[in-house]
């Protein structure tokens, strides 16, 4: 069973349910099934094997059936139902984050507007402001939102490109007549979001193996099968483009198209100031056409006086020039992480219990959690009354005491809500209580740079503030940042030694991997946030460390890579406590 493919079937149908008119219960009910399938996607296919599915909660016969019925038939009745009555463009208007699938429902019955073009024309001829509960502010969000979803057109997030490059990299490497694969291009270079996918193979059999790749299962169109390249459309969302060449051309070509562009750019430059030429094909000594060979990535850059440089830093912003001098460091690694911070429990909108993360800890080799729920005015998210506070610090340390011998600590933090007024959310006692406080926005969005600036650096001067958590509060893809002076709010930060959070969700990645540096060289610390909801969750830290590798920055920037007495101790500086 196709379990992504499932839960996009039971989104569009939730969503089709809703624009329908459908009972707001039976939608709810449904949207809640549909999350609770997705925490327990690894199982799913067991579970509906051995007709166990209504075990999970909220999930009923109704959605047990659905489920089987869509293992056997690859769909759903209602949803085929609903596809031939609701037109897709109305199904398209409810991803615009101003317009919600009631709206575009009201839209299309009262105007007959079923698509993104036709609702832009209303909004900028003024007859949608005409309609009853909207007015030129709404219309005006909404012509926000398109020229938004316009500019994310066709782009993927990063996790989103993994989930479908990595069956298929699998795939190409099993090939029998495949020597190497691997992805290249923005992918491989960890950027926030790819625009398609690239793969590179060396095979001596490049017919069959672009044969091989344009018949994939994953396959939904062809768009070119060449002599040395193949295109096609992987599950009708992305491009993805396979090269195939020689052994001898094989760094040669993953280096060229893992790119970016301005970074072969400035390398072909190094290599004619040497008197040699470089291009995807080979190194090639000016004159005689000599082809200088490499085994490797590594051997290339040597070839050109060069440290390596990972795929994650190749994106000109000064990498080049730091390898030329010997001074790029050993990239970030996972062994240099000694606790994480930032993930959420019971206690608010969390799965795993905190026992859950101390047992993960210790079979992870992390030596310190800091557990960070939501704080009481996030009541959407379940955020934590004081009462919660105090049960959920005595069963921290009943906890610490237990786990005590397996090394493991888990620490008392909270992910204050930064109040409108920029304040933290609890009085000064409770905050006084916690280890350390991650400061995040999460209300308010719609403030002037100017107001949402100054809330956010007063935030960052309340002494209890240890980290700033996701500093834009972008969605990747979905929603610009609001409008906040970053740079204002770096030095802020900087002055104040609250250090920054790397968000490691892959919707998030927020600060941006481009202001690392600037951050760093303010002397500023960050932090690695999985923002963790499930304990899989845990492992968005991954993307976190991609950013800092990135910014090529150093475990000495991080502060995860301390040790937790170290780490307490930075966060009692801040107030005031012992020197850090
Ligand atoms: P994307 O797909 O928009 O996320 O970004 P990339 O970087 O994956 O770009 P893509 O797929 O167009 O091309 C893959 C790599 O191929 C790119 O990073 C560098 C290389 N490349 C493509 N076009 C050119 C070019 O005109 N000149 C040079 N020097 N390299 C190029
Ligand atoms: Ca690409
Ligand atoms: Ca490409
Ligand atoms: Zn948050």
């Amino acid at each position: 069973m196709n379990v992504t493919a499932l839960m996009n079937a039971f989104e569009e149908l939730a969503t089709l349910l809703e624009i329908d008119g459908a009972n707001a219960f039976k939608v709810r009910a449904f949207r809640n099934a549909t999350r609770v399938l997705r925490d327990h996607s690894h199982q799913l296919e067991a579970l509906a094997k051995s007709d166990e599915l209504t075990s999970l909660p909220g999930v009923g016969p109704g959605i047990a059936t659905k489920v089987r019925e869509f293992a056997n038939t690859g769909t759903m009745q209602e949803l085929e139902e609903l596809r031939a009555r609701i037109p897709p463009g109305v199904l398209a208007m409810t991803q615009i984050p101003s317009l919600g699938a009631r709206k575009a429902s009201v839209i299309h019955k009262e105007l007959g507007i079923d698509s993104i073009e036709k609702l832009k024309a209303a909004c900028e001829a003024g007859t949608l402001a005409q309609l009853k509960g909207m007015s030129a502010k709404t219309c005006a969000k909404i012509l926000e939102g398109i020229a938004q979803a316009e500019s994310f057109r066709g782009r993927l997030r990063l996790d989103e490109g993994w989930a479908l490059a990595q069956p298929i990299l699998e795939k190409l490497r099993d090939y029998p007549g495949v020597k190497r694969a691997d992805v290249a291009g923005s992918l491989r270079r960890w950027k926030e979001t790819v625009g398609d996918l690239d793969f590179v193979a060396s095979t001596s059999a490049p017919r069959e193996v672009m044969d091989f790749f344009v018949t994939l299962p994953d396959v939904t169109s062809i768009l070119g099968n060449g002599d040395k390249k193949a295109s096609v459309i992987i599950a009708g969302k992305v491009q993805a483009d396979v090269r195939c060449v020689t052994e001898a051309e094989y760094p040669y070509a993953m280096m060229h198209f893992t790119g970016s562009k301005e970074h072969n750019t400035k390398l072909r430059t190094r290599a004619k100031d040497f008197g040699l030429k470089l291009n995807e094909y080979g190194l090639f000594r000016e004159g005689t056409g000599e082809r200088i060979p490499a085994g490797d990535e590594r051997e290339i850059h040597s070839h050109l006086k060069l440290q390596y440089m990972p795929p994650e830093t190749r994106e000109d912003h000064g990498e080049i020039e730091l390898a030329a001098t010997g001074s790029l460091p050993v990239p970030f690694a996972r062994s240099s992480l000694r606790g994480l911070l930032h993930m959420h429990t019971t206690y608010s909108d969390g799965k795993p219990s905190l026992e859950d993360y101390a047992r993960w800890a210790h079979s992870n080799g992390i030596e310190w959690m800091g557990i960070a729920d939501h704080s009481k005015s996030l009541v959407i998210a379940h955020g934590m009354k004081e009462d919660e506070v105090a049960r959920q610090h005595a069963e921290i340390n009943a906890l610490n005491k237990q786990y005590a011998r397996r090394g493991v600590r888990l620490l008392k933090g909270i992910e204050s809500d930064i109040l409108p007024d920029g304040s933290l959310d609890y009085p000064d006692h409770v905050l006084a209580s916690f280890d350390f406080i991650v400061a995040s926005v999460h209300s308010n969005f719609a403030m002037t740079e100017k107001e949402q600036t100054a809330r956010i650096c007063r935030a960052i001067e309340n002494p209890h503030t240890t980290v700033l958590g996701h500093m834009t509060g972008r969605q990747l893809l979905i929603r610009d940042g609001y409008h906040v002076d970053q740079k204002a709010v770096i030095r802020c930060a900087a002055e104040n030694r609250v250090a920054i959070e790397i968000n490691g969700n892959p919707r998030r990645l927020d600060m941006d991997w481009r202001l690392i540096r600037f951050a760093l060289d303010l002397g500023c610390k960050l932090t690695i946030g999985p923002d963790a909801h499930s304990l899989s969750g845990l492992n968005d830290a991954e993307y976190a460390m991609a950013m800092l590798r990135k910014a090529w920055a150093t475990s000495s920037d991080v502060l995860n890579c301390l040790g937790v007495d170290e780490f307490l101790a930075h966060a009692a500086a801040r107030r005031g406590g012992a020197p850090s």
